[in-house]
């Protein structure tokens, strides 16, 4: 697959593996920008993805060091490599599935020790790559490959669960808060210990198709409206608040 990627990057048929309307594509943008942004040079920068659409954000497209590793697995070769080489910048950049499911482990114990690692995860609630298979992150009710009667059960929330472990920066934003998410980049970059990222991803292609939503946009659409901020879901009551995902820093 790499190997024919590369082929097309070459020849501008299609920019990036993502499928038209995934919001990863967008993510990969603003995390680029964001490094731009924070001035920090790219020799000083490990990219660490697992397996999943999400993993393929970093490589084969950064022109830097990337490792591309085993499904679950980012953020312990993210910890190997920062403890034998303290002085790199290391980013782990993964699916809720990656992250969350098989690597749910490693996860809370990095967030627990407090690592020296930032960590993006982009959740788009479903199993993008392998077909649309629930996440621990599939809201209830949902249908997916694997619930097609509507996920029984709750989803995690990733910023409490990884903030009530220890973590020190937590922050959640979606890919149509554009601003706000690559501000919210540059500072988990920054901050020394562990720090953790969700950003809200659509995939049209699994979760919306399965979820009657018409199309990619209407998906953007429908973030854009249940998005809120911490100071405007504090003035919401539990009826209006059910229905809306609140972003912001946790920290
Ligand atoms: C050990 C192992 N188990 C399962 C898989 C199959 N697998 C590959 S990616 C994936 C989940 C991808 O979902 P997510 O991490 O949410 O990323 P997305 O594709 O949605 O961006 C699974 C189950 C695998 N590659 N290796």
């Amino acid at each position: 697959m790499a190997r024919d990627l590369e082929a097309r990057l070459r020849t501008g048929v299609q920019a990036t593996p993502f499928c038209p309307g995934c919001g990863h594509g967008i993510l990969m943008n603003l995390i680029l920008r964001a490094l731009d942004a924070s001035g920090i040079p790219m020799e000083e920068m490990l990219f660490v993805s697992g397996i999943g659409c999400a993993a393929w954000i970093p490589s084969p497209h950064f022109k830097g060091d990337t490792l591309h590793t085993l499904h679950g697995r980012a953020i312990p070769f993210a910890t190997g490599a920062k403890l034998f080489n303290p002085a790199l910048r290391t980013l782990v950049i993964s699916g809720d599935g990656d992250l969350a499911s098989i690597g749910g482990n490693h996860l809370i114990h990095a967030a627990r020790r407090n690592t020296d690692l930032t960590v993006i995860c982009a959740n788009n609630r479903i199993y993008g790559m392998t077909g649309g298979q629930a996440a621990p992150t599939s809201p209830r009710g949902t249908r997916t490959a694997t619930t097609n009667r509507g996920n029984p059960h709750r989803p995690f929330d990733l910023c409490k669960l990884v903030l009530a472990a220890g973590a020190a920066y937590v922050a959640r934003y979606a890919v149509t808060q554009p601003l706000a998410l690559m501000e919210g980049i540059r500072r988990a970059l920054e901050r020394e210990g562990f720090s953790f990222l969700e950003v809200l991803s659509p995939c049209p292609t699994q979760f919306g198709r399965r979820n009657r939503f018409e199309s990619p946009a209407e998906m953007l659409q429908s973030l854009m409206e249940r998005c809120v901020t911490r100071e405007e879901a504090g003035r919401m009551g539990d009826e209006e608040l059910a229905e809306r995902i609140v972003t912001g820093e946790f920290t």
